[in-house]
């Protein structure tokens, strides 16, 4: 397990921050485009060298998905919200109501979902504790605008804003568009959406060690998904690690035969709570990915469903209920394989980016299925797997041979390989 790296003191581009981040009640009515006039930002930072955003993720900015009344990523968030506002808030009071200072109206769930998906590295990484060589920071991995701008790679992000604005009567739920490079299969994205919760307690003489803190925060999420689903559905949790908690854990849920990683969470790092000025506060947080858990509550099969225009997708739902999707298309999928020489600084991220742009969209899932090792020259070889389907029409063979050959000039022009 790696160790947190010390992160920097609460310096001046984090007090910058903290002025601009003002909770939002939970409002569907509410005009989901207000978000975008910052996205016309994206043009400023555009001719940067570090620049690497695909027009397929910047086609995505300022589509706030969690904000469209009736969309299925909307409703996840709005009962998520929904079960904190009512029977977690009802936990809250019980546990506060021994203290006689505390006004119980005060207690209460505040909401940011409207906070912009650009950050800096600085509220995405360091305040976090992310050691510098973390994989998640390079450009393989991330989406930059330029050397200190980025897409936020999780609503994380903004935790550290967050917590000097927080008291341990309110719980803080943070909901987002997040932006990573990733594999593609049919529960992965480039853009995807998260929601993130941040509770925090007084230090208590009493309590020496997390435990309380702990249990708190598994019944917290334990009863979150009892409420989405149903008392019956199986959880499992698992050791894992983040730099920014300690201890630090998973869910899983048992969906369609096969354990399902849905969230994570922990205990906040006692150095998170010192750098914002909380150093007499612990707390927990989780952070849960919005698609997979809507993906099994609504039987959508495929995570670019989210994304369709196609009415008879989008007319199937009604808002905040959740109601089983009706394939509307069975096409049948068919694969192509392509292997090439790859060279040191080769990436697969950058391959899955290209493939996804440049198939426009109807790849859905890509596998490594072998990699050889030349015994004289020693250059190594992969080839994978490229599974074709298109979620609303029939693929021909020509369109599919087309889209393959067009790949392969497109991986040798950007990723210089030599096609085998
Ligand atoms: C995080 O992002 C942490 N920030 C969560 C956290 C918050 C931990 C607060 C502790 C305290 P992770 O990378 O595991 O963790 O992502 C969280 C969830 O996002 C995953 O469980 C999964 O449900 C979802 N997710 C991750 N990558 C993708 C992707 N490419 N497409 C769709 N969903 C994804
Ligand atoms: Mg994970």
């Amino acid at each position: 397990m790696l160790l947190p790296r010390l992160g920097p003191s609460l310096g001046p581009g984090l007090r910058r921050f903290l002025h601009t981040v003002k909770p939002h009640a939970v409002d569907s009515e509410i005009n989901p485009a207000s978000l975008s006039s910052d996205l016309s930002l994206v043009d400023t930072y555009r001719s940067h060298p570090c620049f690497n955003l695909s027009s397929l993720v910047e086609s995505k900015l300022g589509k706030n998905l969690h904000l469209l009344s009736g969309h299925p990523i909307h409703t996840v968030s709005y009962l998520i919200q929904k079960y904190f506002k009512t029977a977690h808030l009802e936990r809250m009071r019980q546990a506060l109501s021994a203290d006689e200072s505390i006004n119980k109206a005060d207690i209460c769930v505040k909401c940011f979902d409207r906070l912009s998906p650009i950050v800096t590295k600085f509220q995405n990484f360091d305040n976090l504790l992310f050691p510098l060589d973390h994989i998640s920071r390079n450009p393989t991995d991330t989406y930059y605008l330029d050397d200190t701008h980025m897409l936020r790679c999780h609503t994380t992000a903004h935790q550290s804003q967050i917590i000097p604005t927080l008291s341990h009567r309110e719980l803080a739920l943070i909901v987002g568009d997040v932006y990573r490079r990733d594999t593609i299969d049919h529960c992965h994205y480039p853009v995807f959406h998260q929601l993130d919760a941040v509770r925090l307690f007084d230090q208590r003489p009493d309590m020496s060690d997390d435990g309380y803190i702990v249990q708190d925060l598994k019944e917290a999420l334990d009863g979150m998904i009892r409420y989405l689903f149903s008392d019956s559905v199986k959880i499992r949790w698992v050791d894992a690690y983040f730099p920014f908690t300690h201890p630090s854990f998973e869910m899983e849920i048992f969906v369609n035969g096969n354990w399902l990683e849905i969230l994570g969470c922990g205990v906040i790092h006692p150095l998170i709570l010192s750098q914002t000025g909380c150093k007499y506060r612990r707390g927990w947080a989780f952070g849960i990915g919005l698609e997979r858990i809507t993906m099994s509550l609504f039987n959508i099969p495929d995570i670019r469903l989210f994304w369709s225009e196609d009415p008879r997708f989008k007319s199937q739902f009604v808002p905040e209920k959740v109601t089983p999707f009706k394939p509307f298309s069975n096409q049948p999928s068919c694969f192509k394989d392509i292997s090439f020489w790859i060279h040191d600084s080769y990436q697969s991220n950058d391959l899955f980016e290209i493939i996804r742009q440049e198939t426009n969209e109807m790849a859905e899932a890509v596998t490594l299925i072998d990699t050889f090792r030349h015994p004289v020259t020693q250059r190594e070889s992969h080839c994978y797997r490229i599974h074709y389907r298109s979620m609303h029409s029939t693929l021909t063979n020509e369109q599919v041979d087309e889209l393959q050959n067009n790949l392969r000039q497109q991986i040798v022009e950007k990723l210089k390989v030599e096609l085998r």
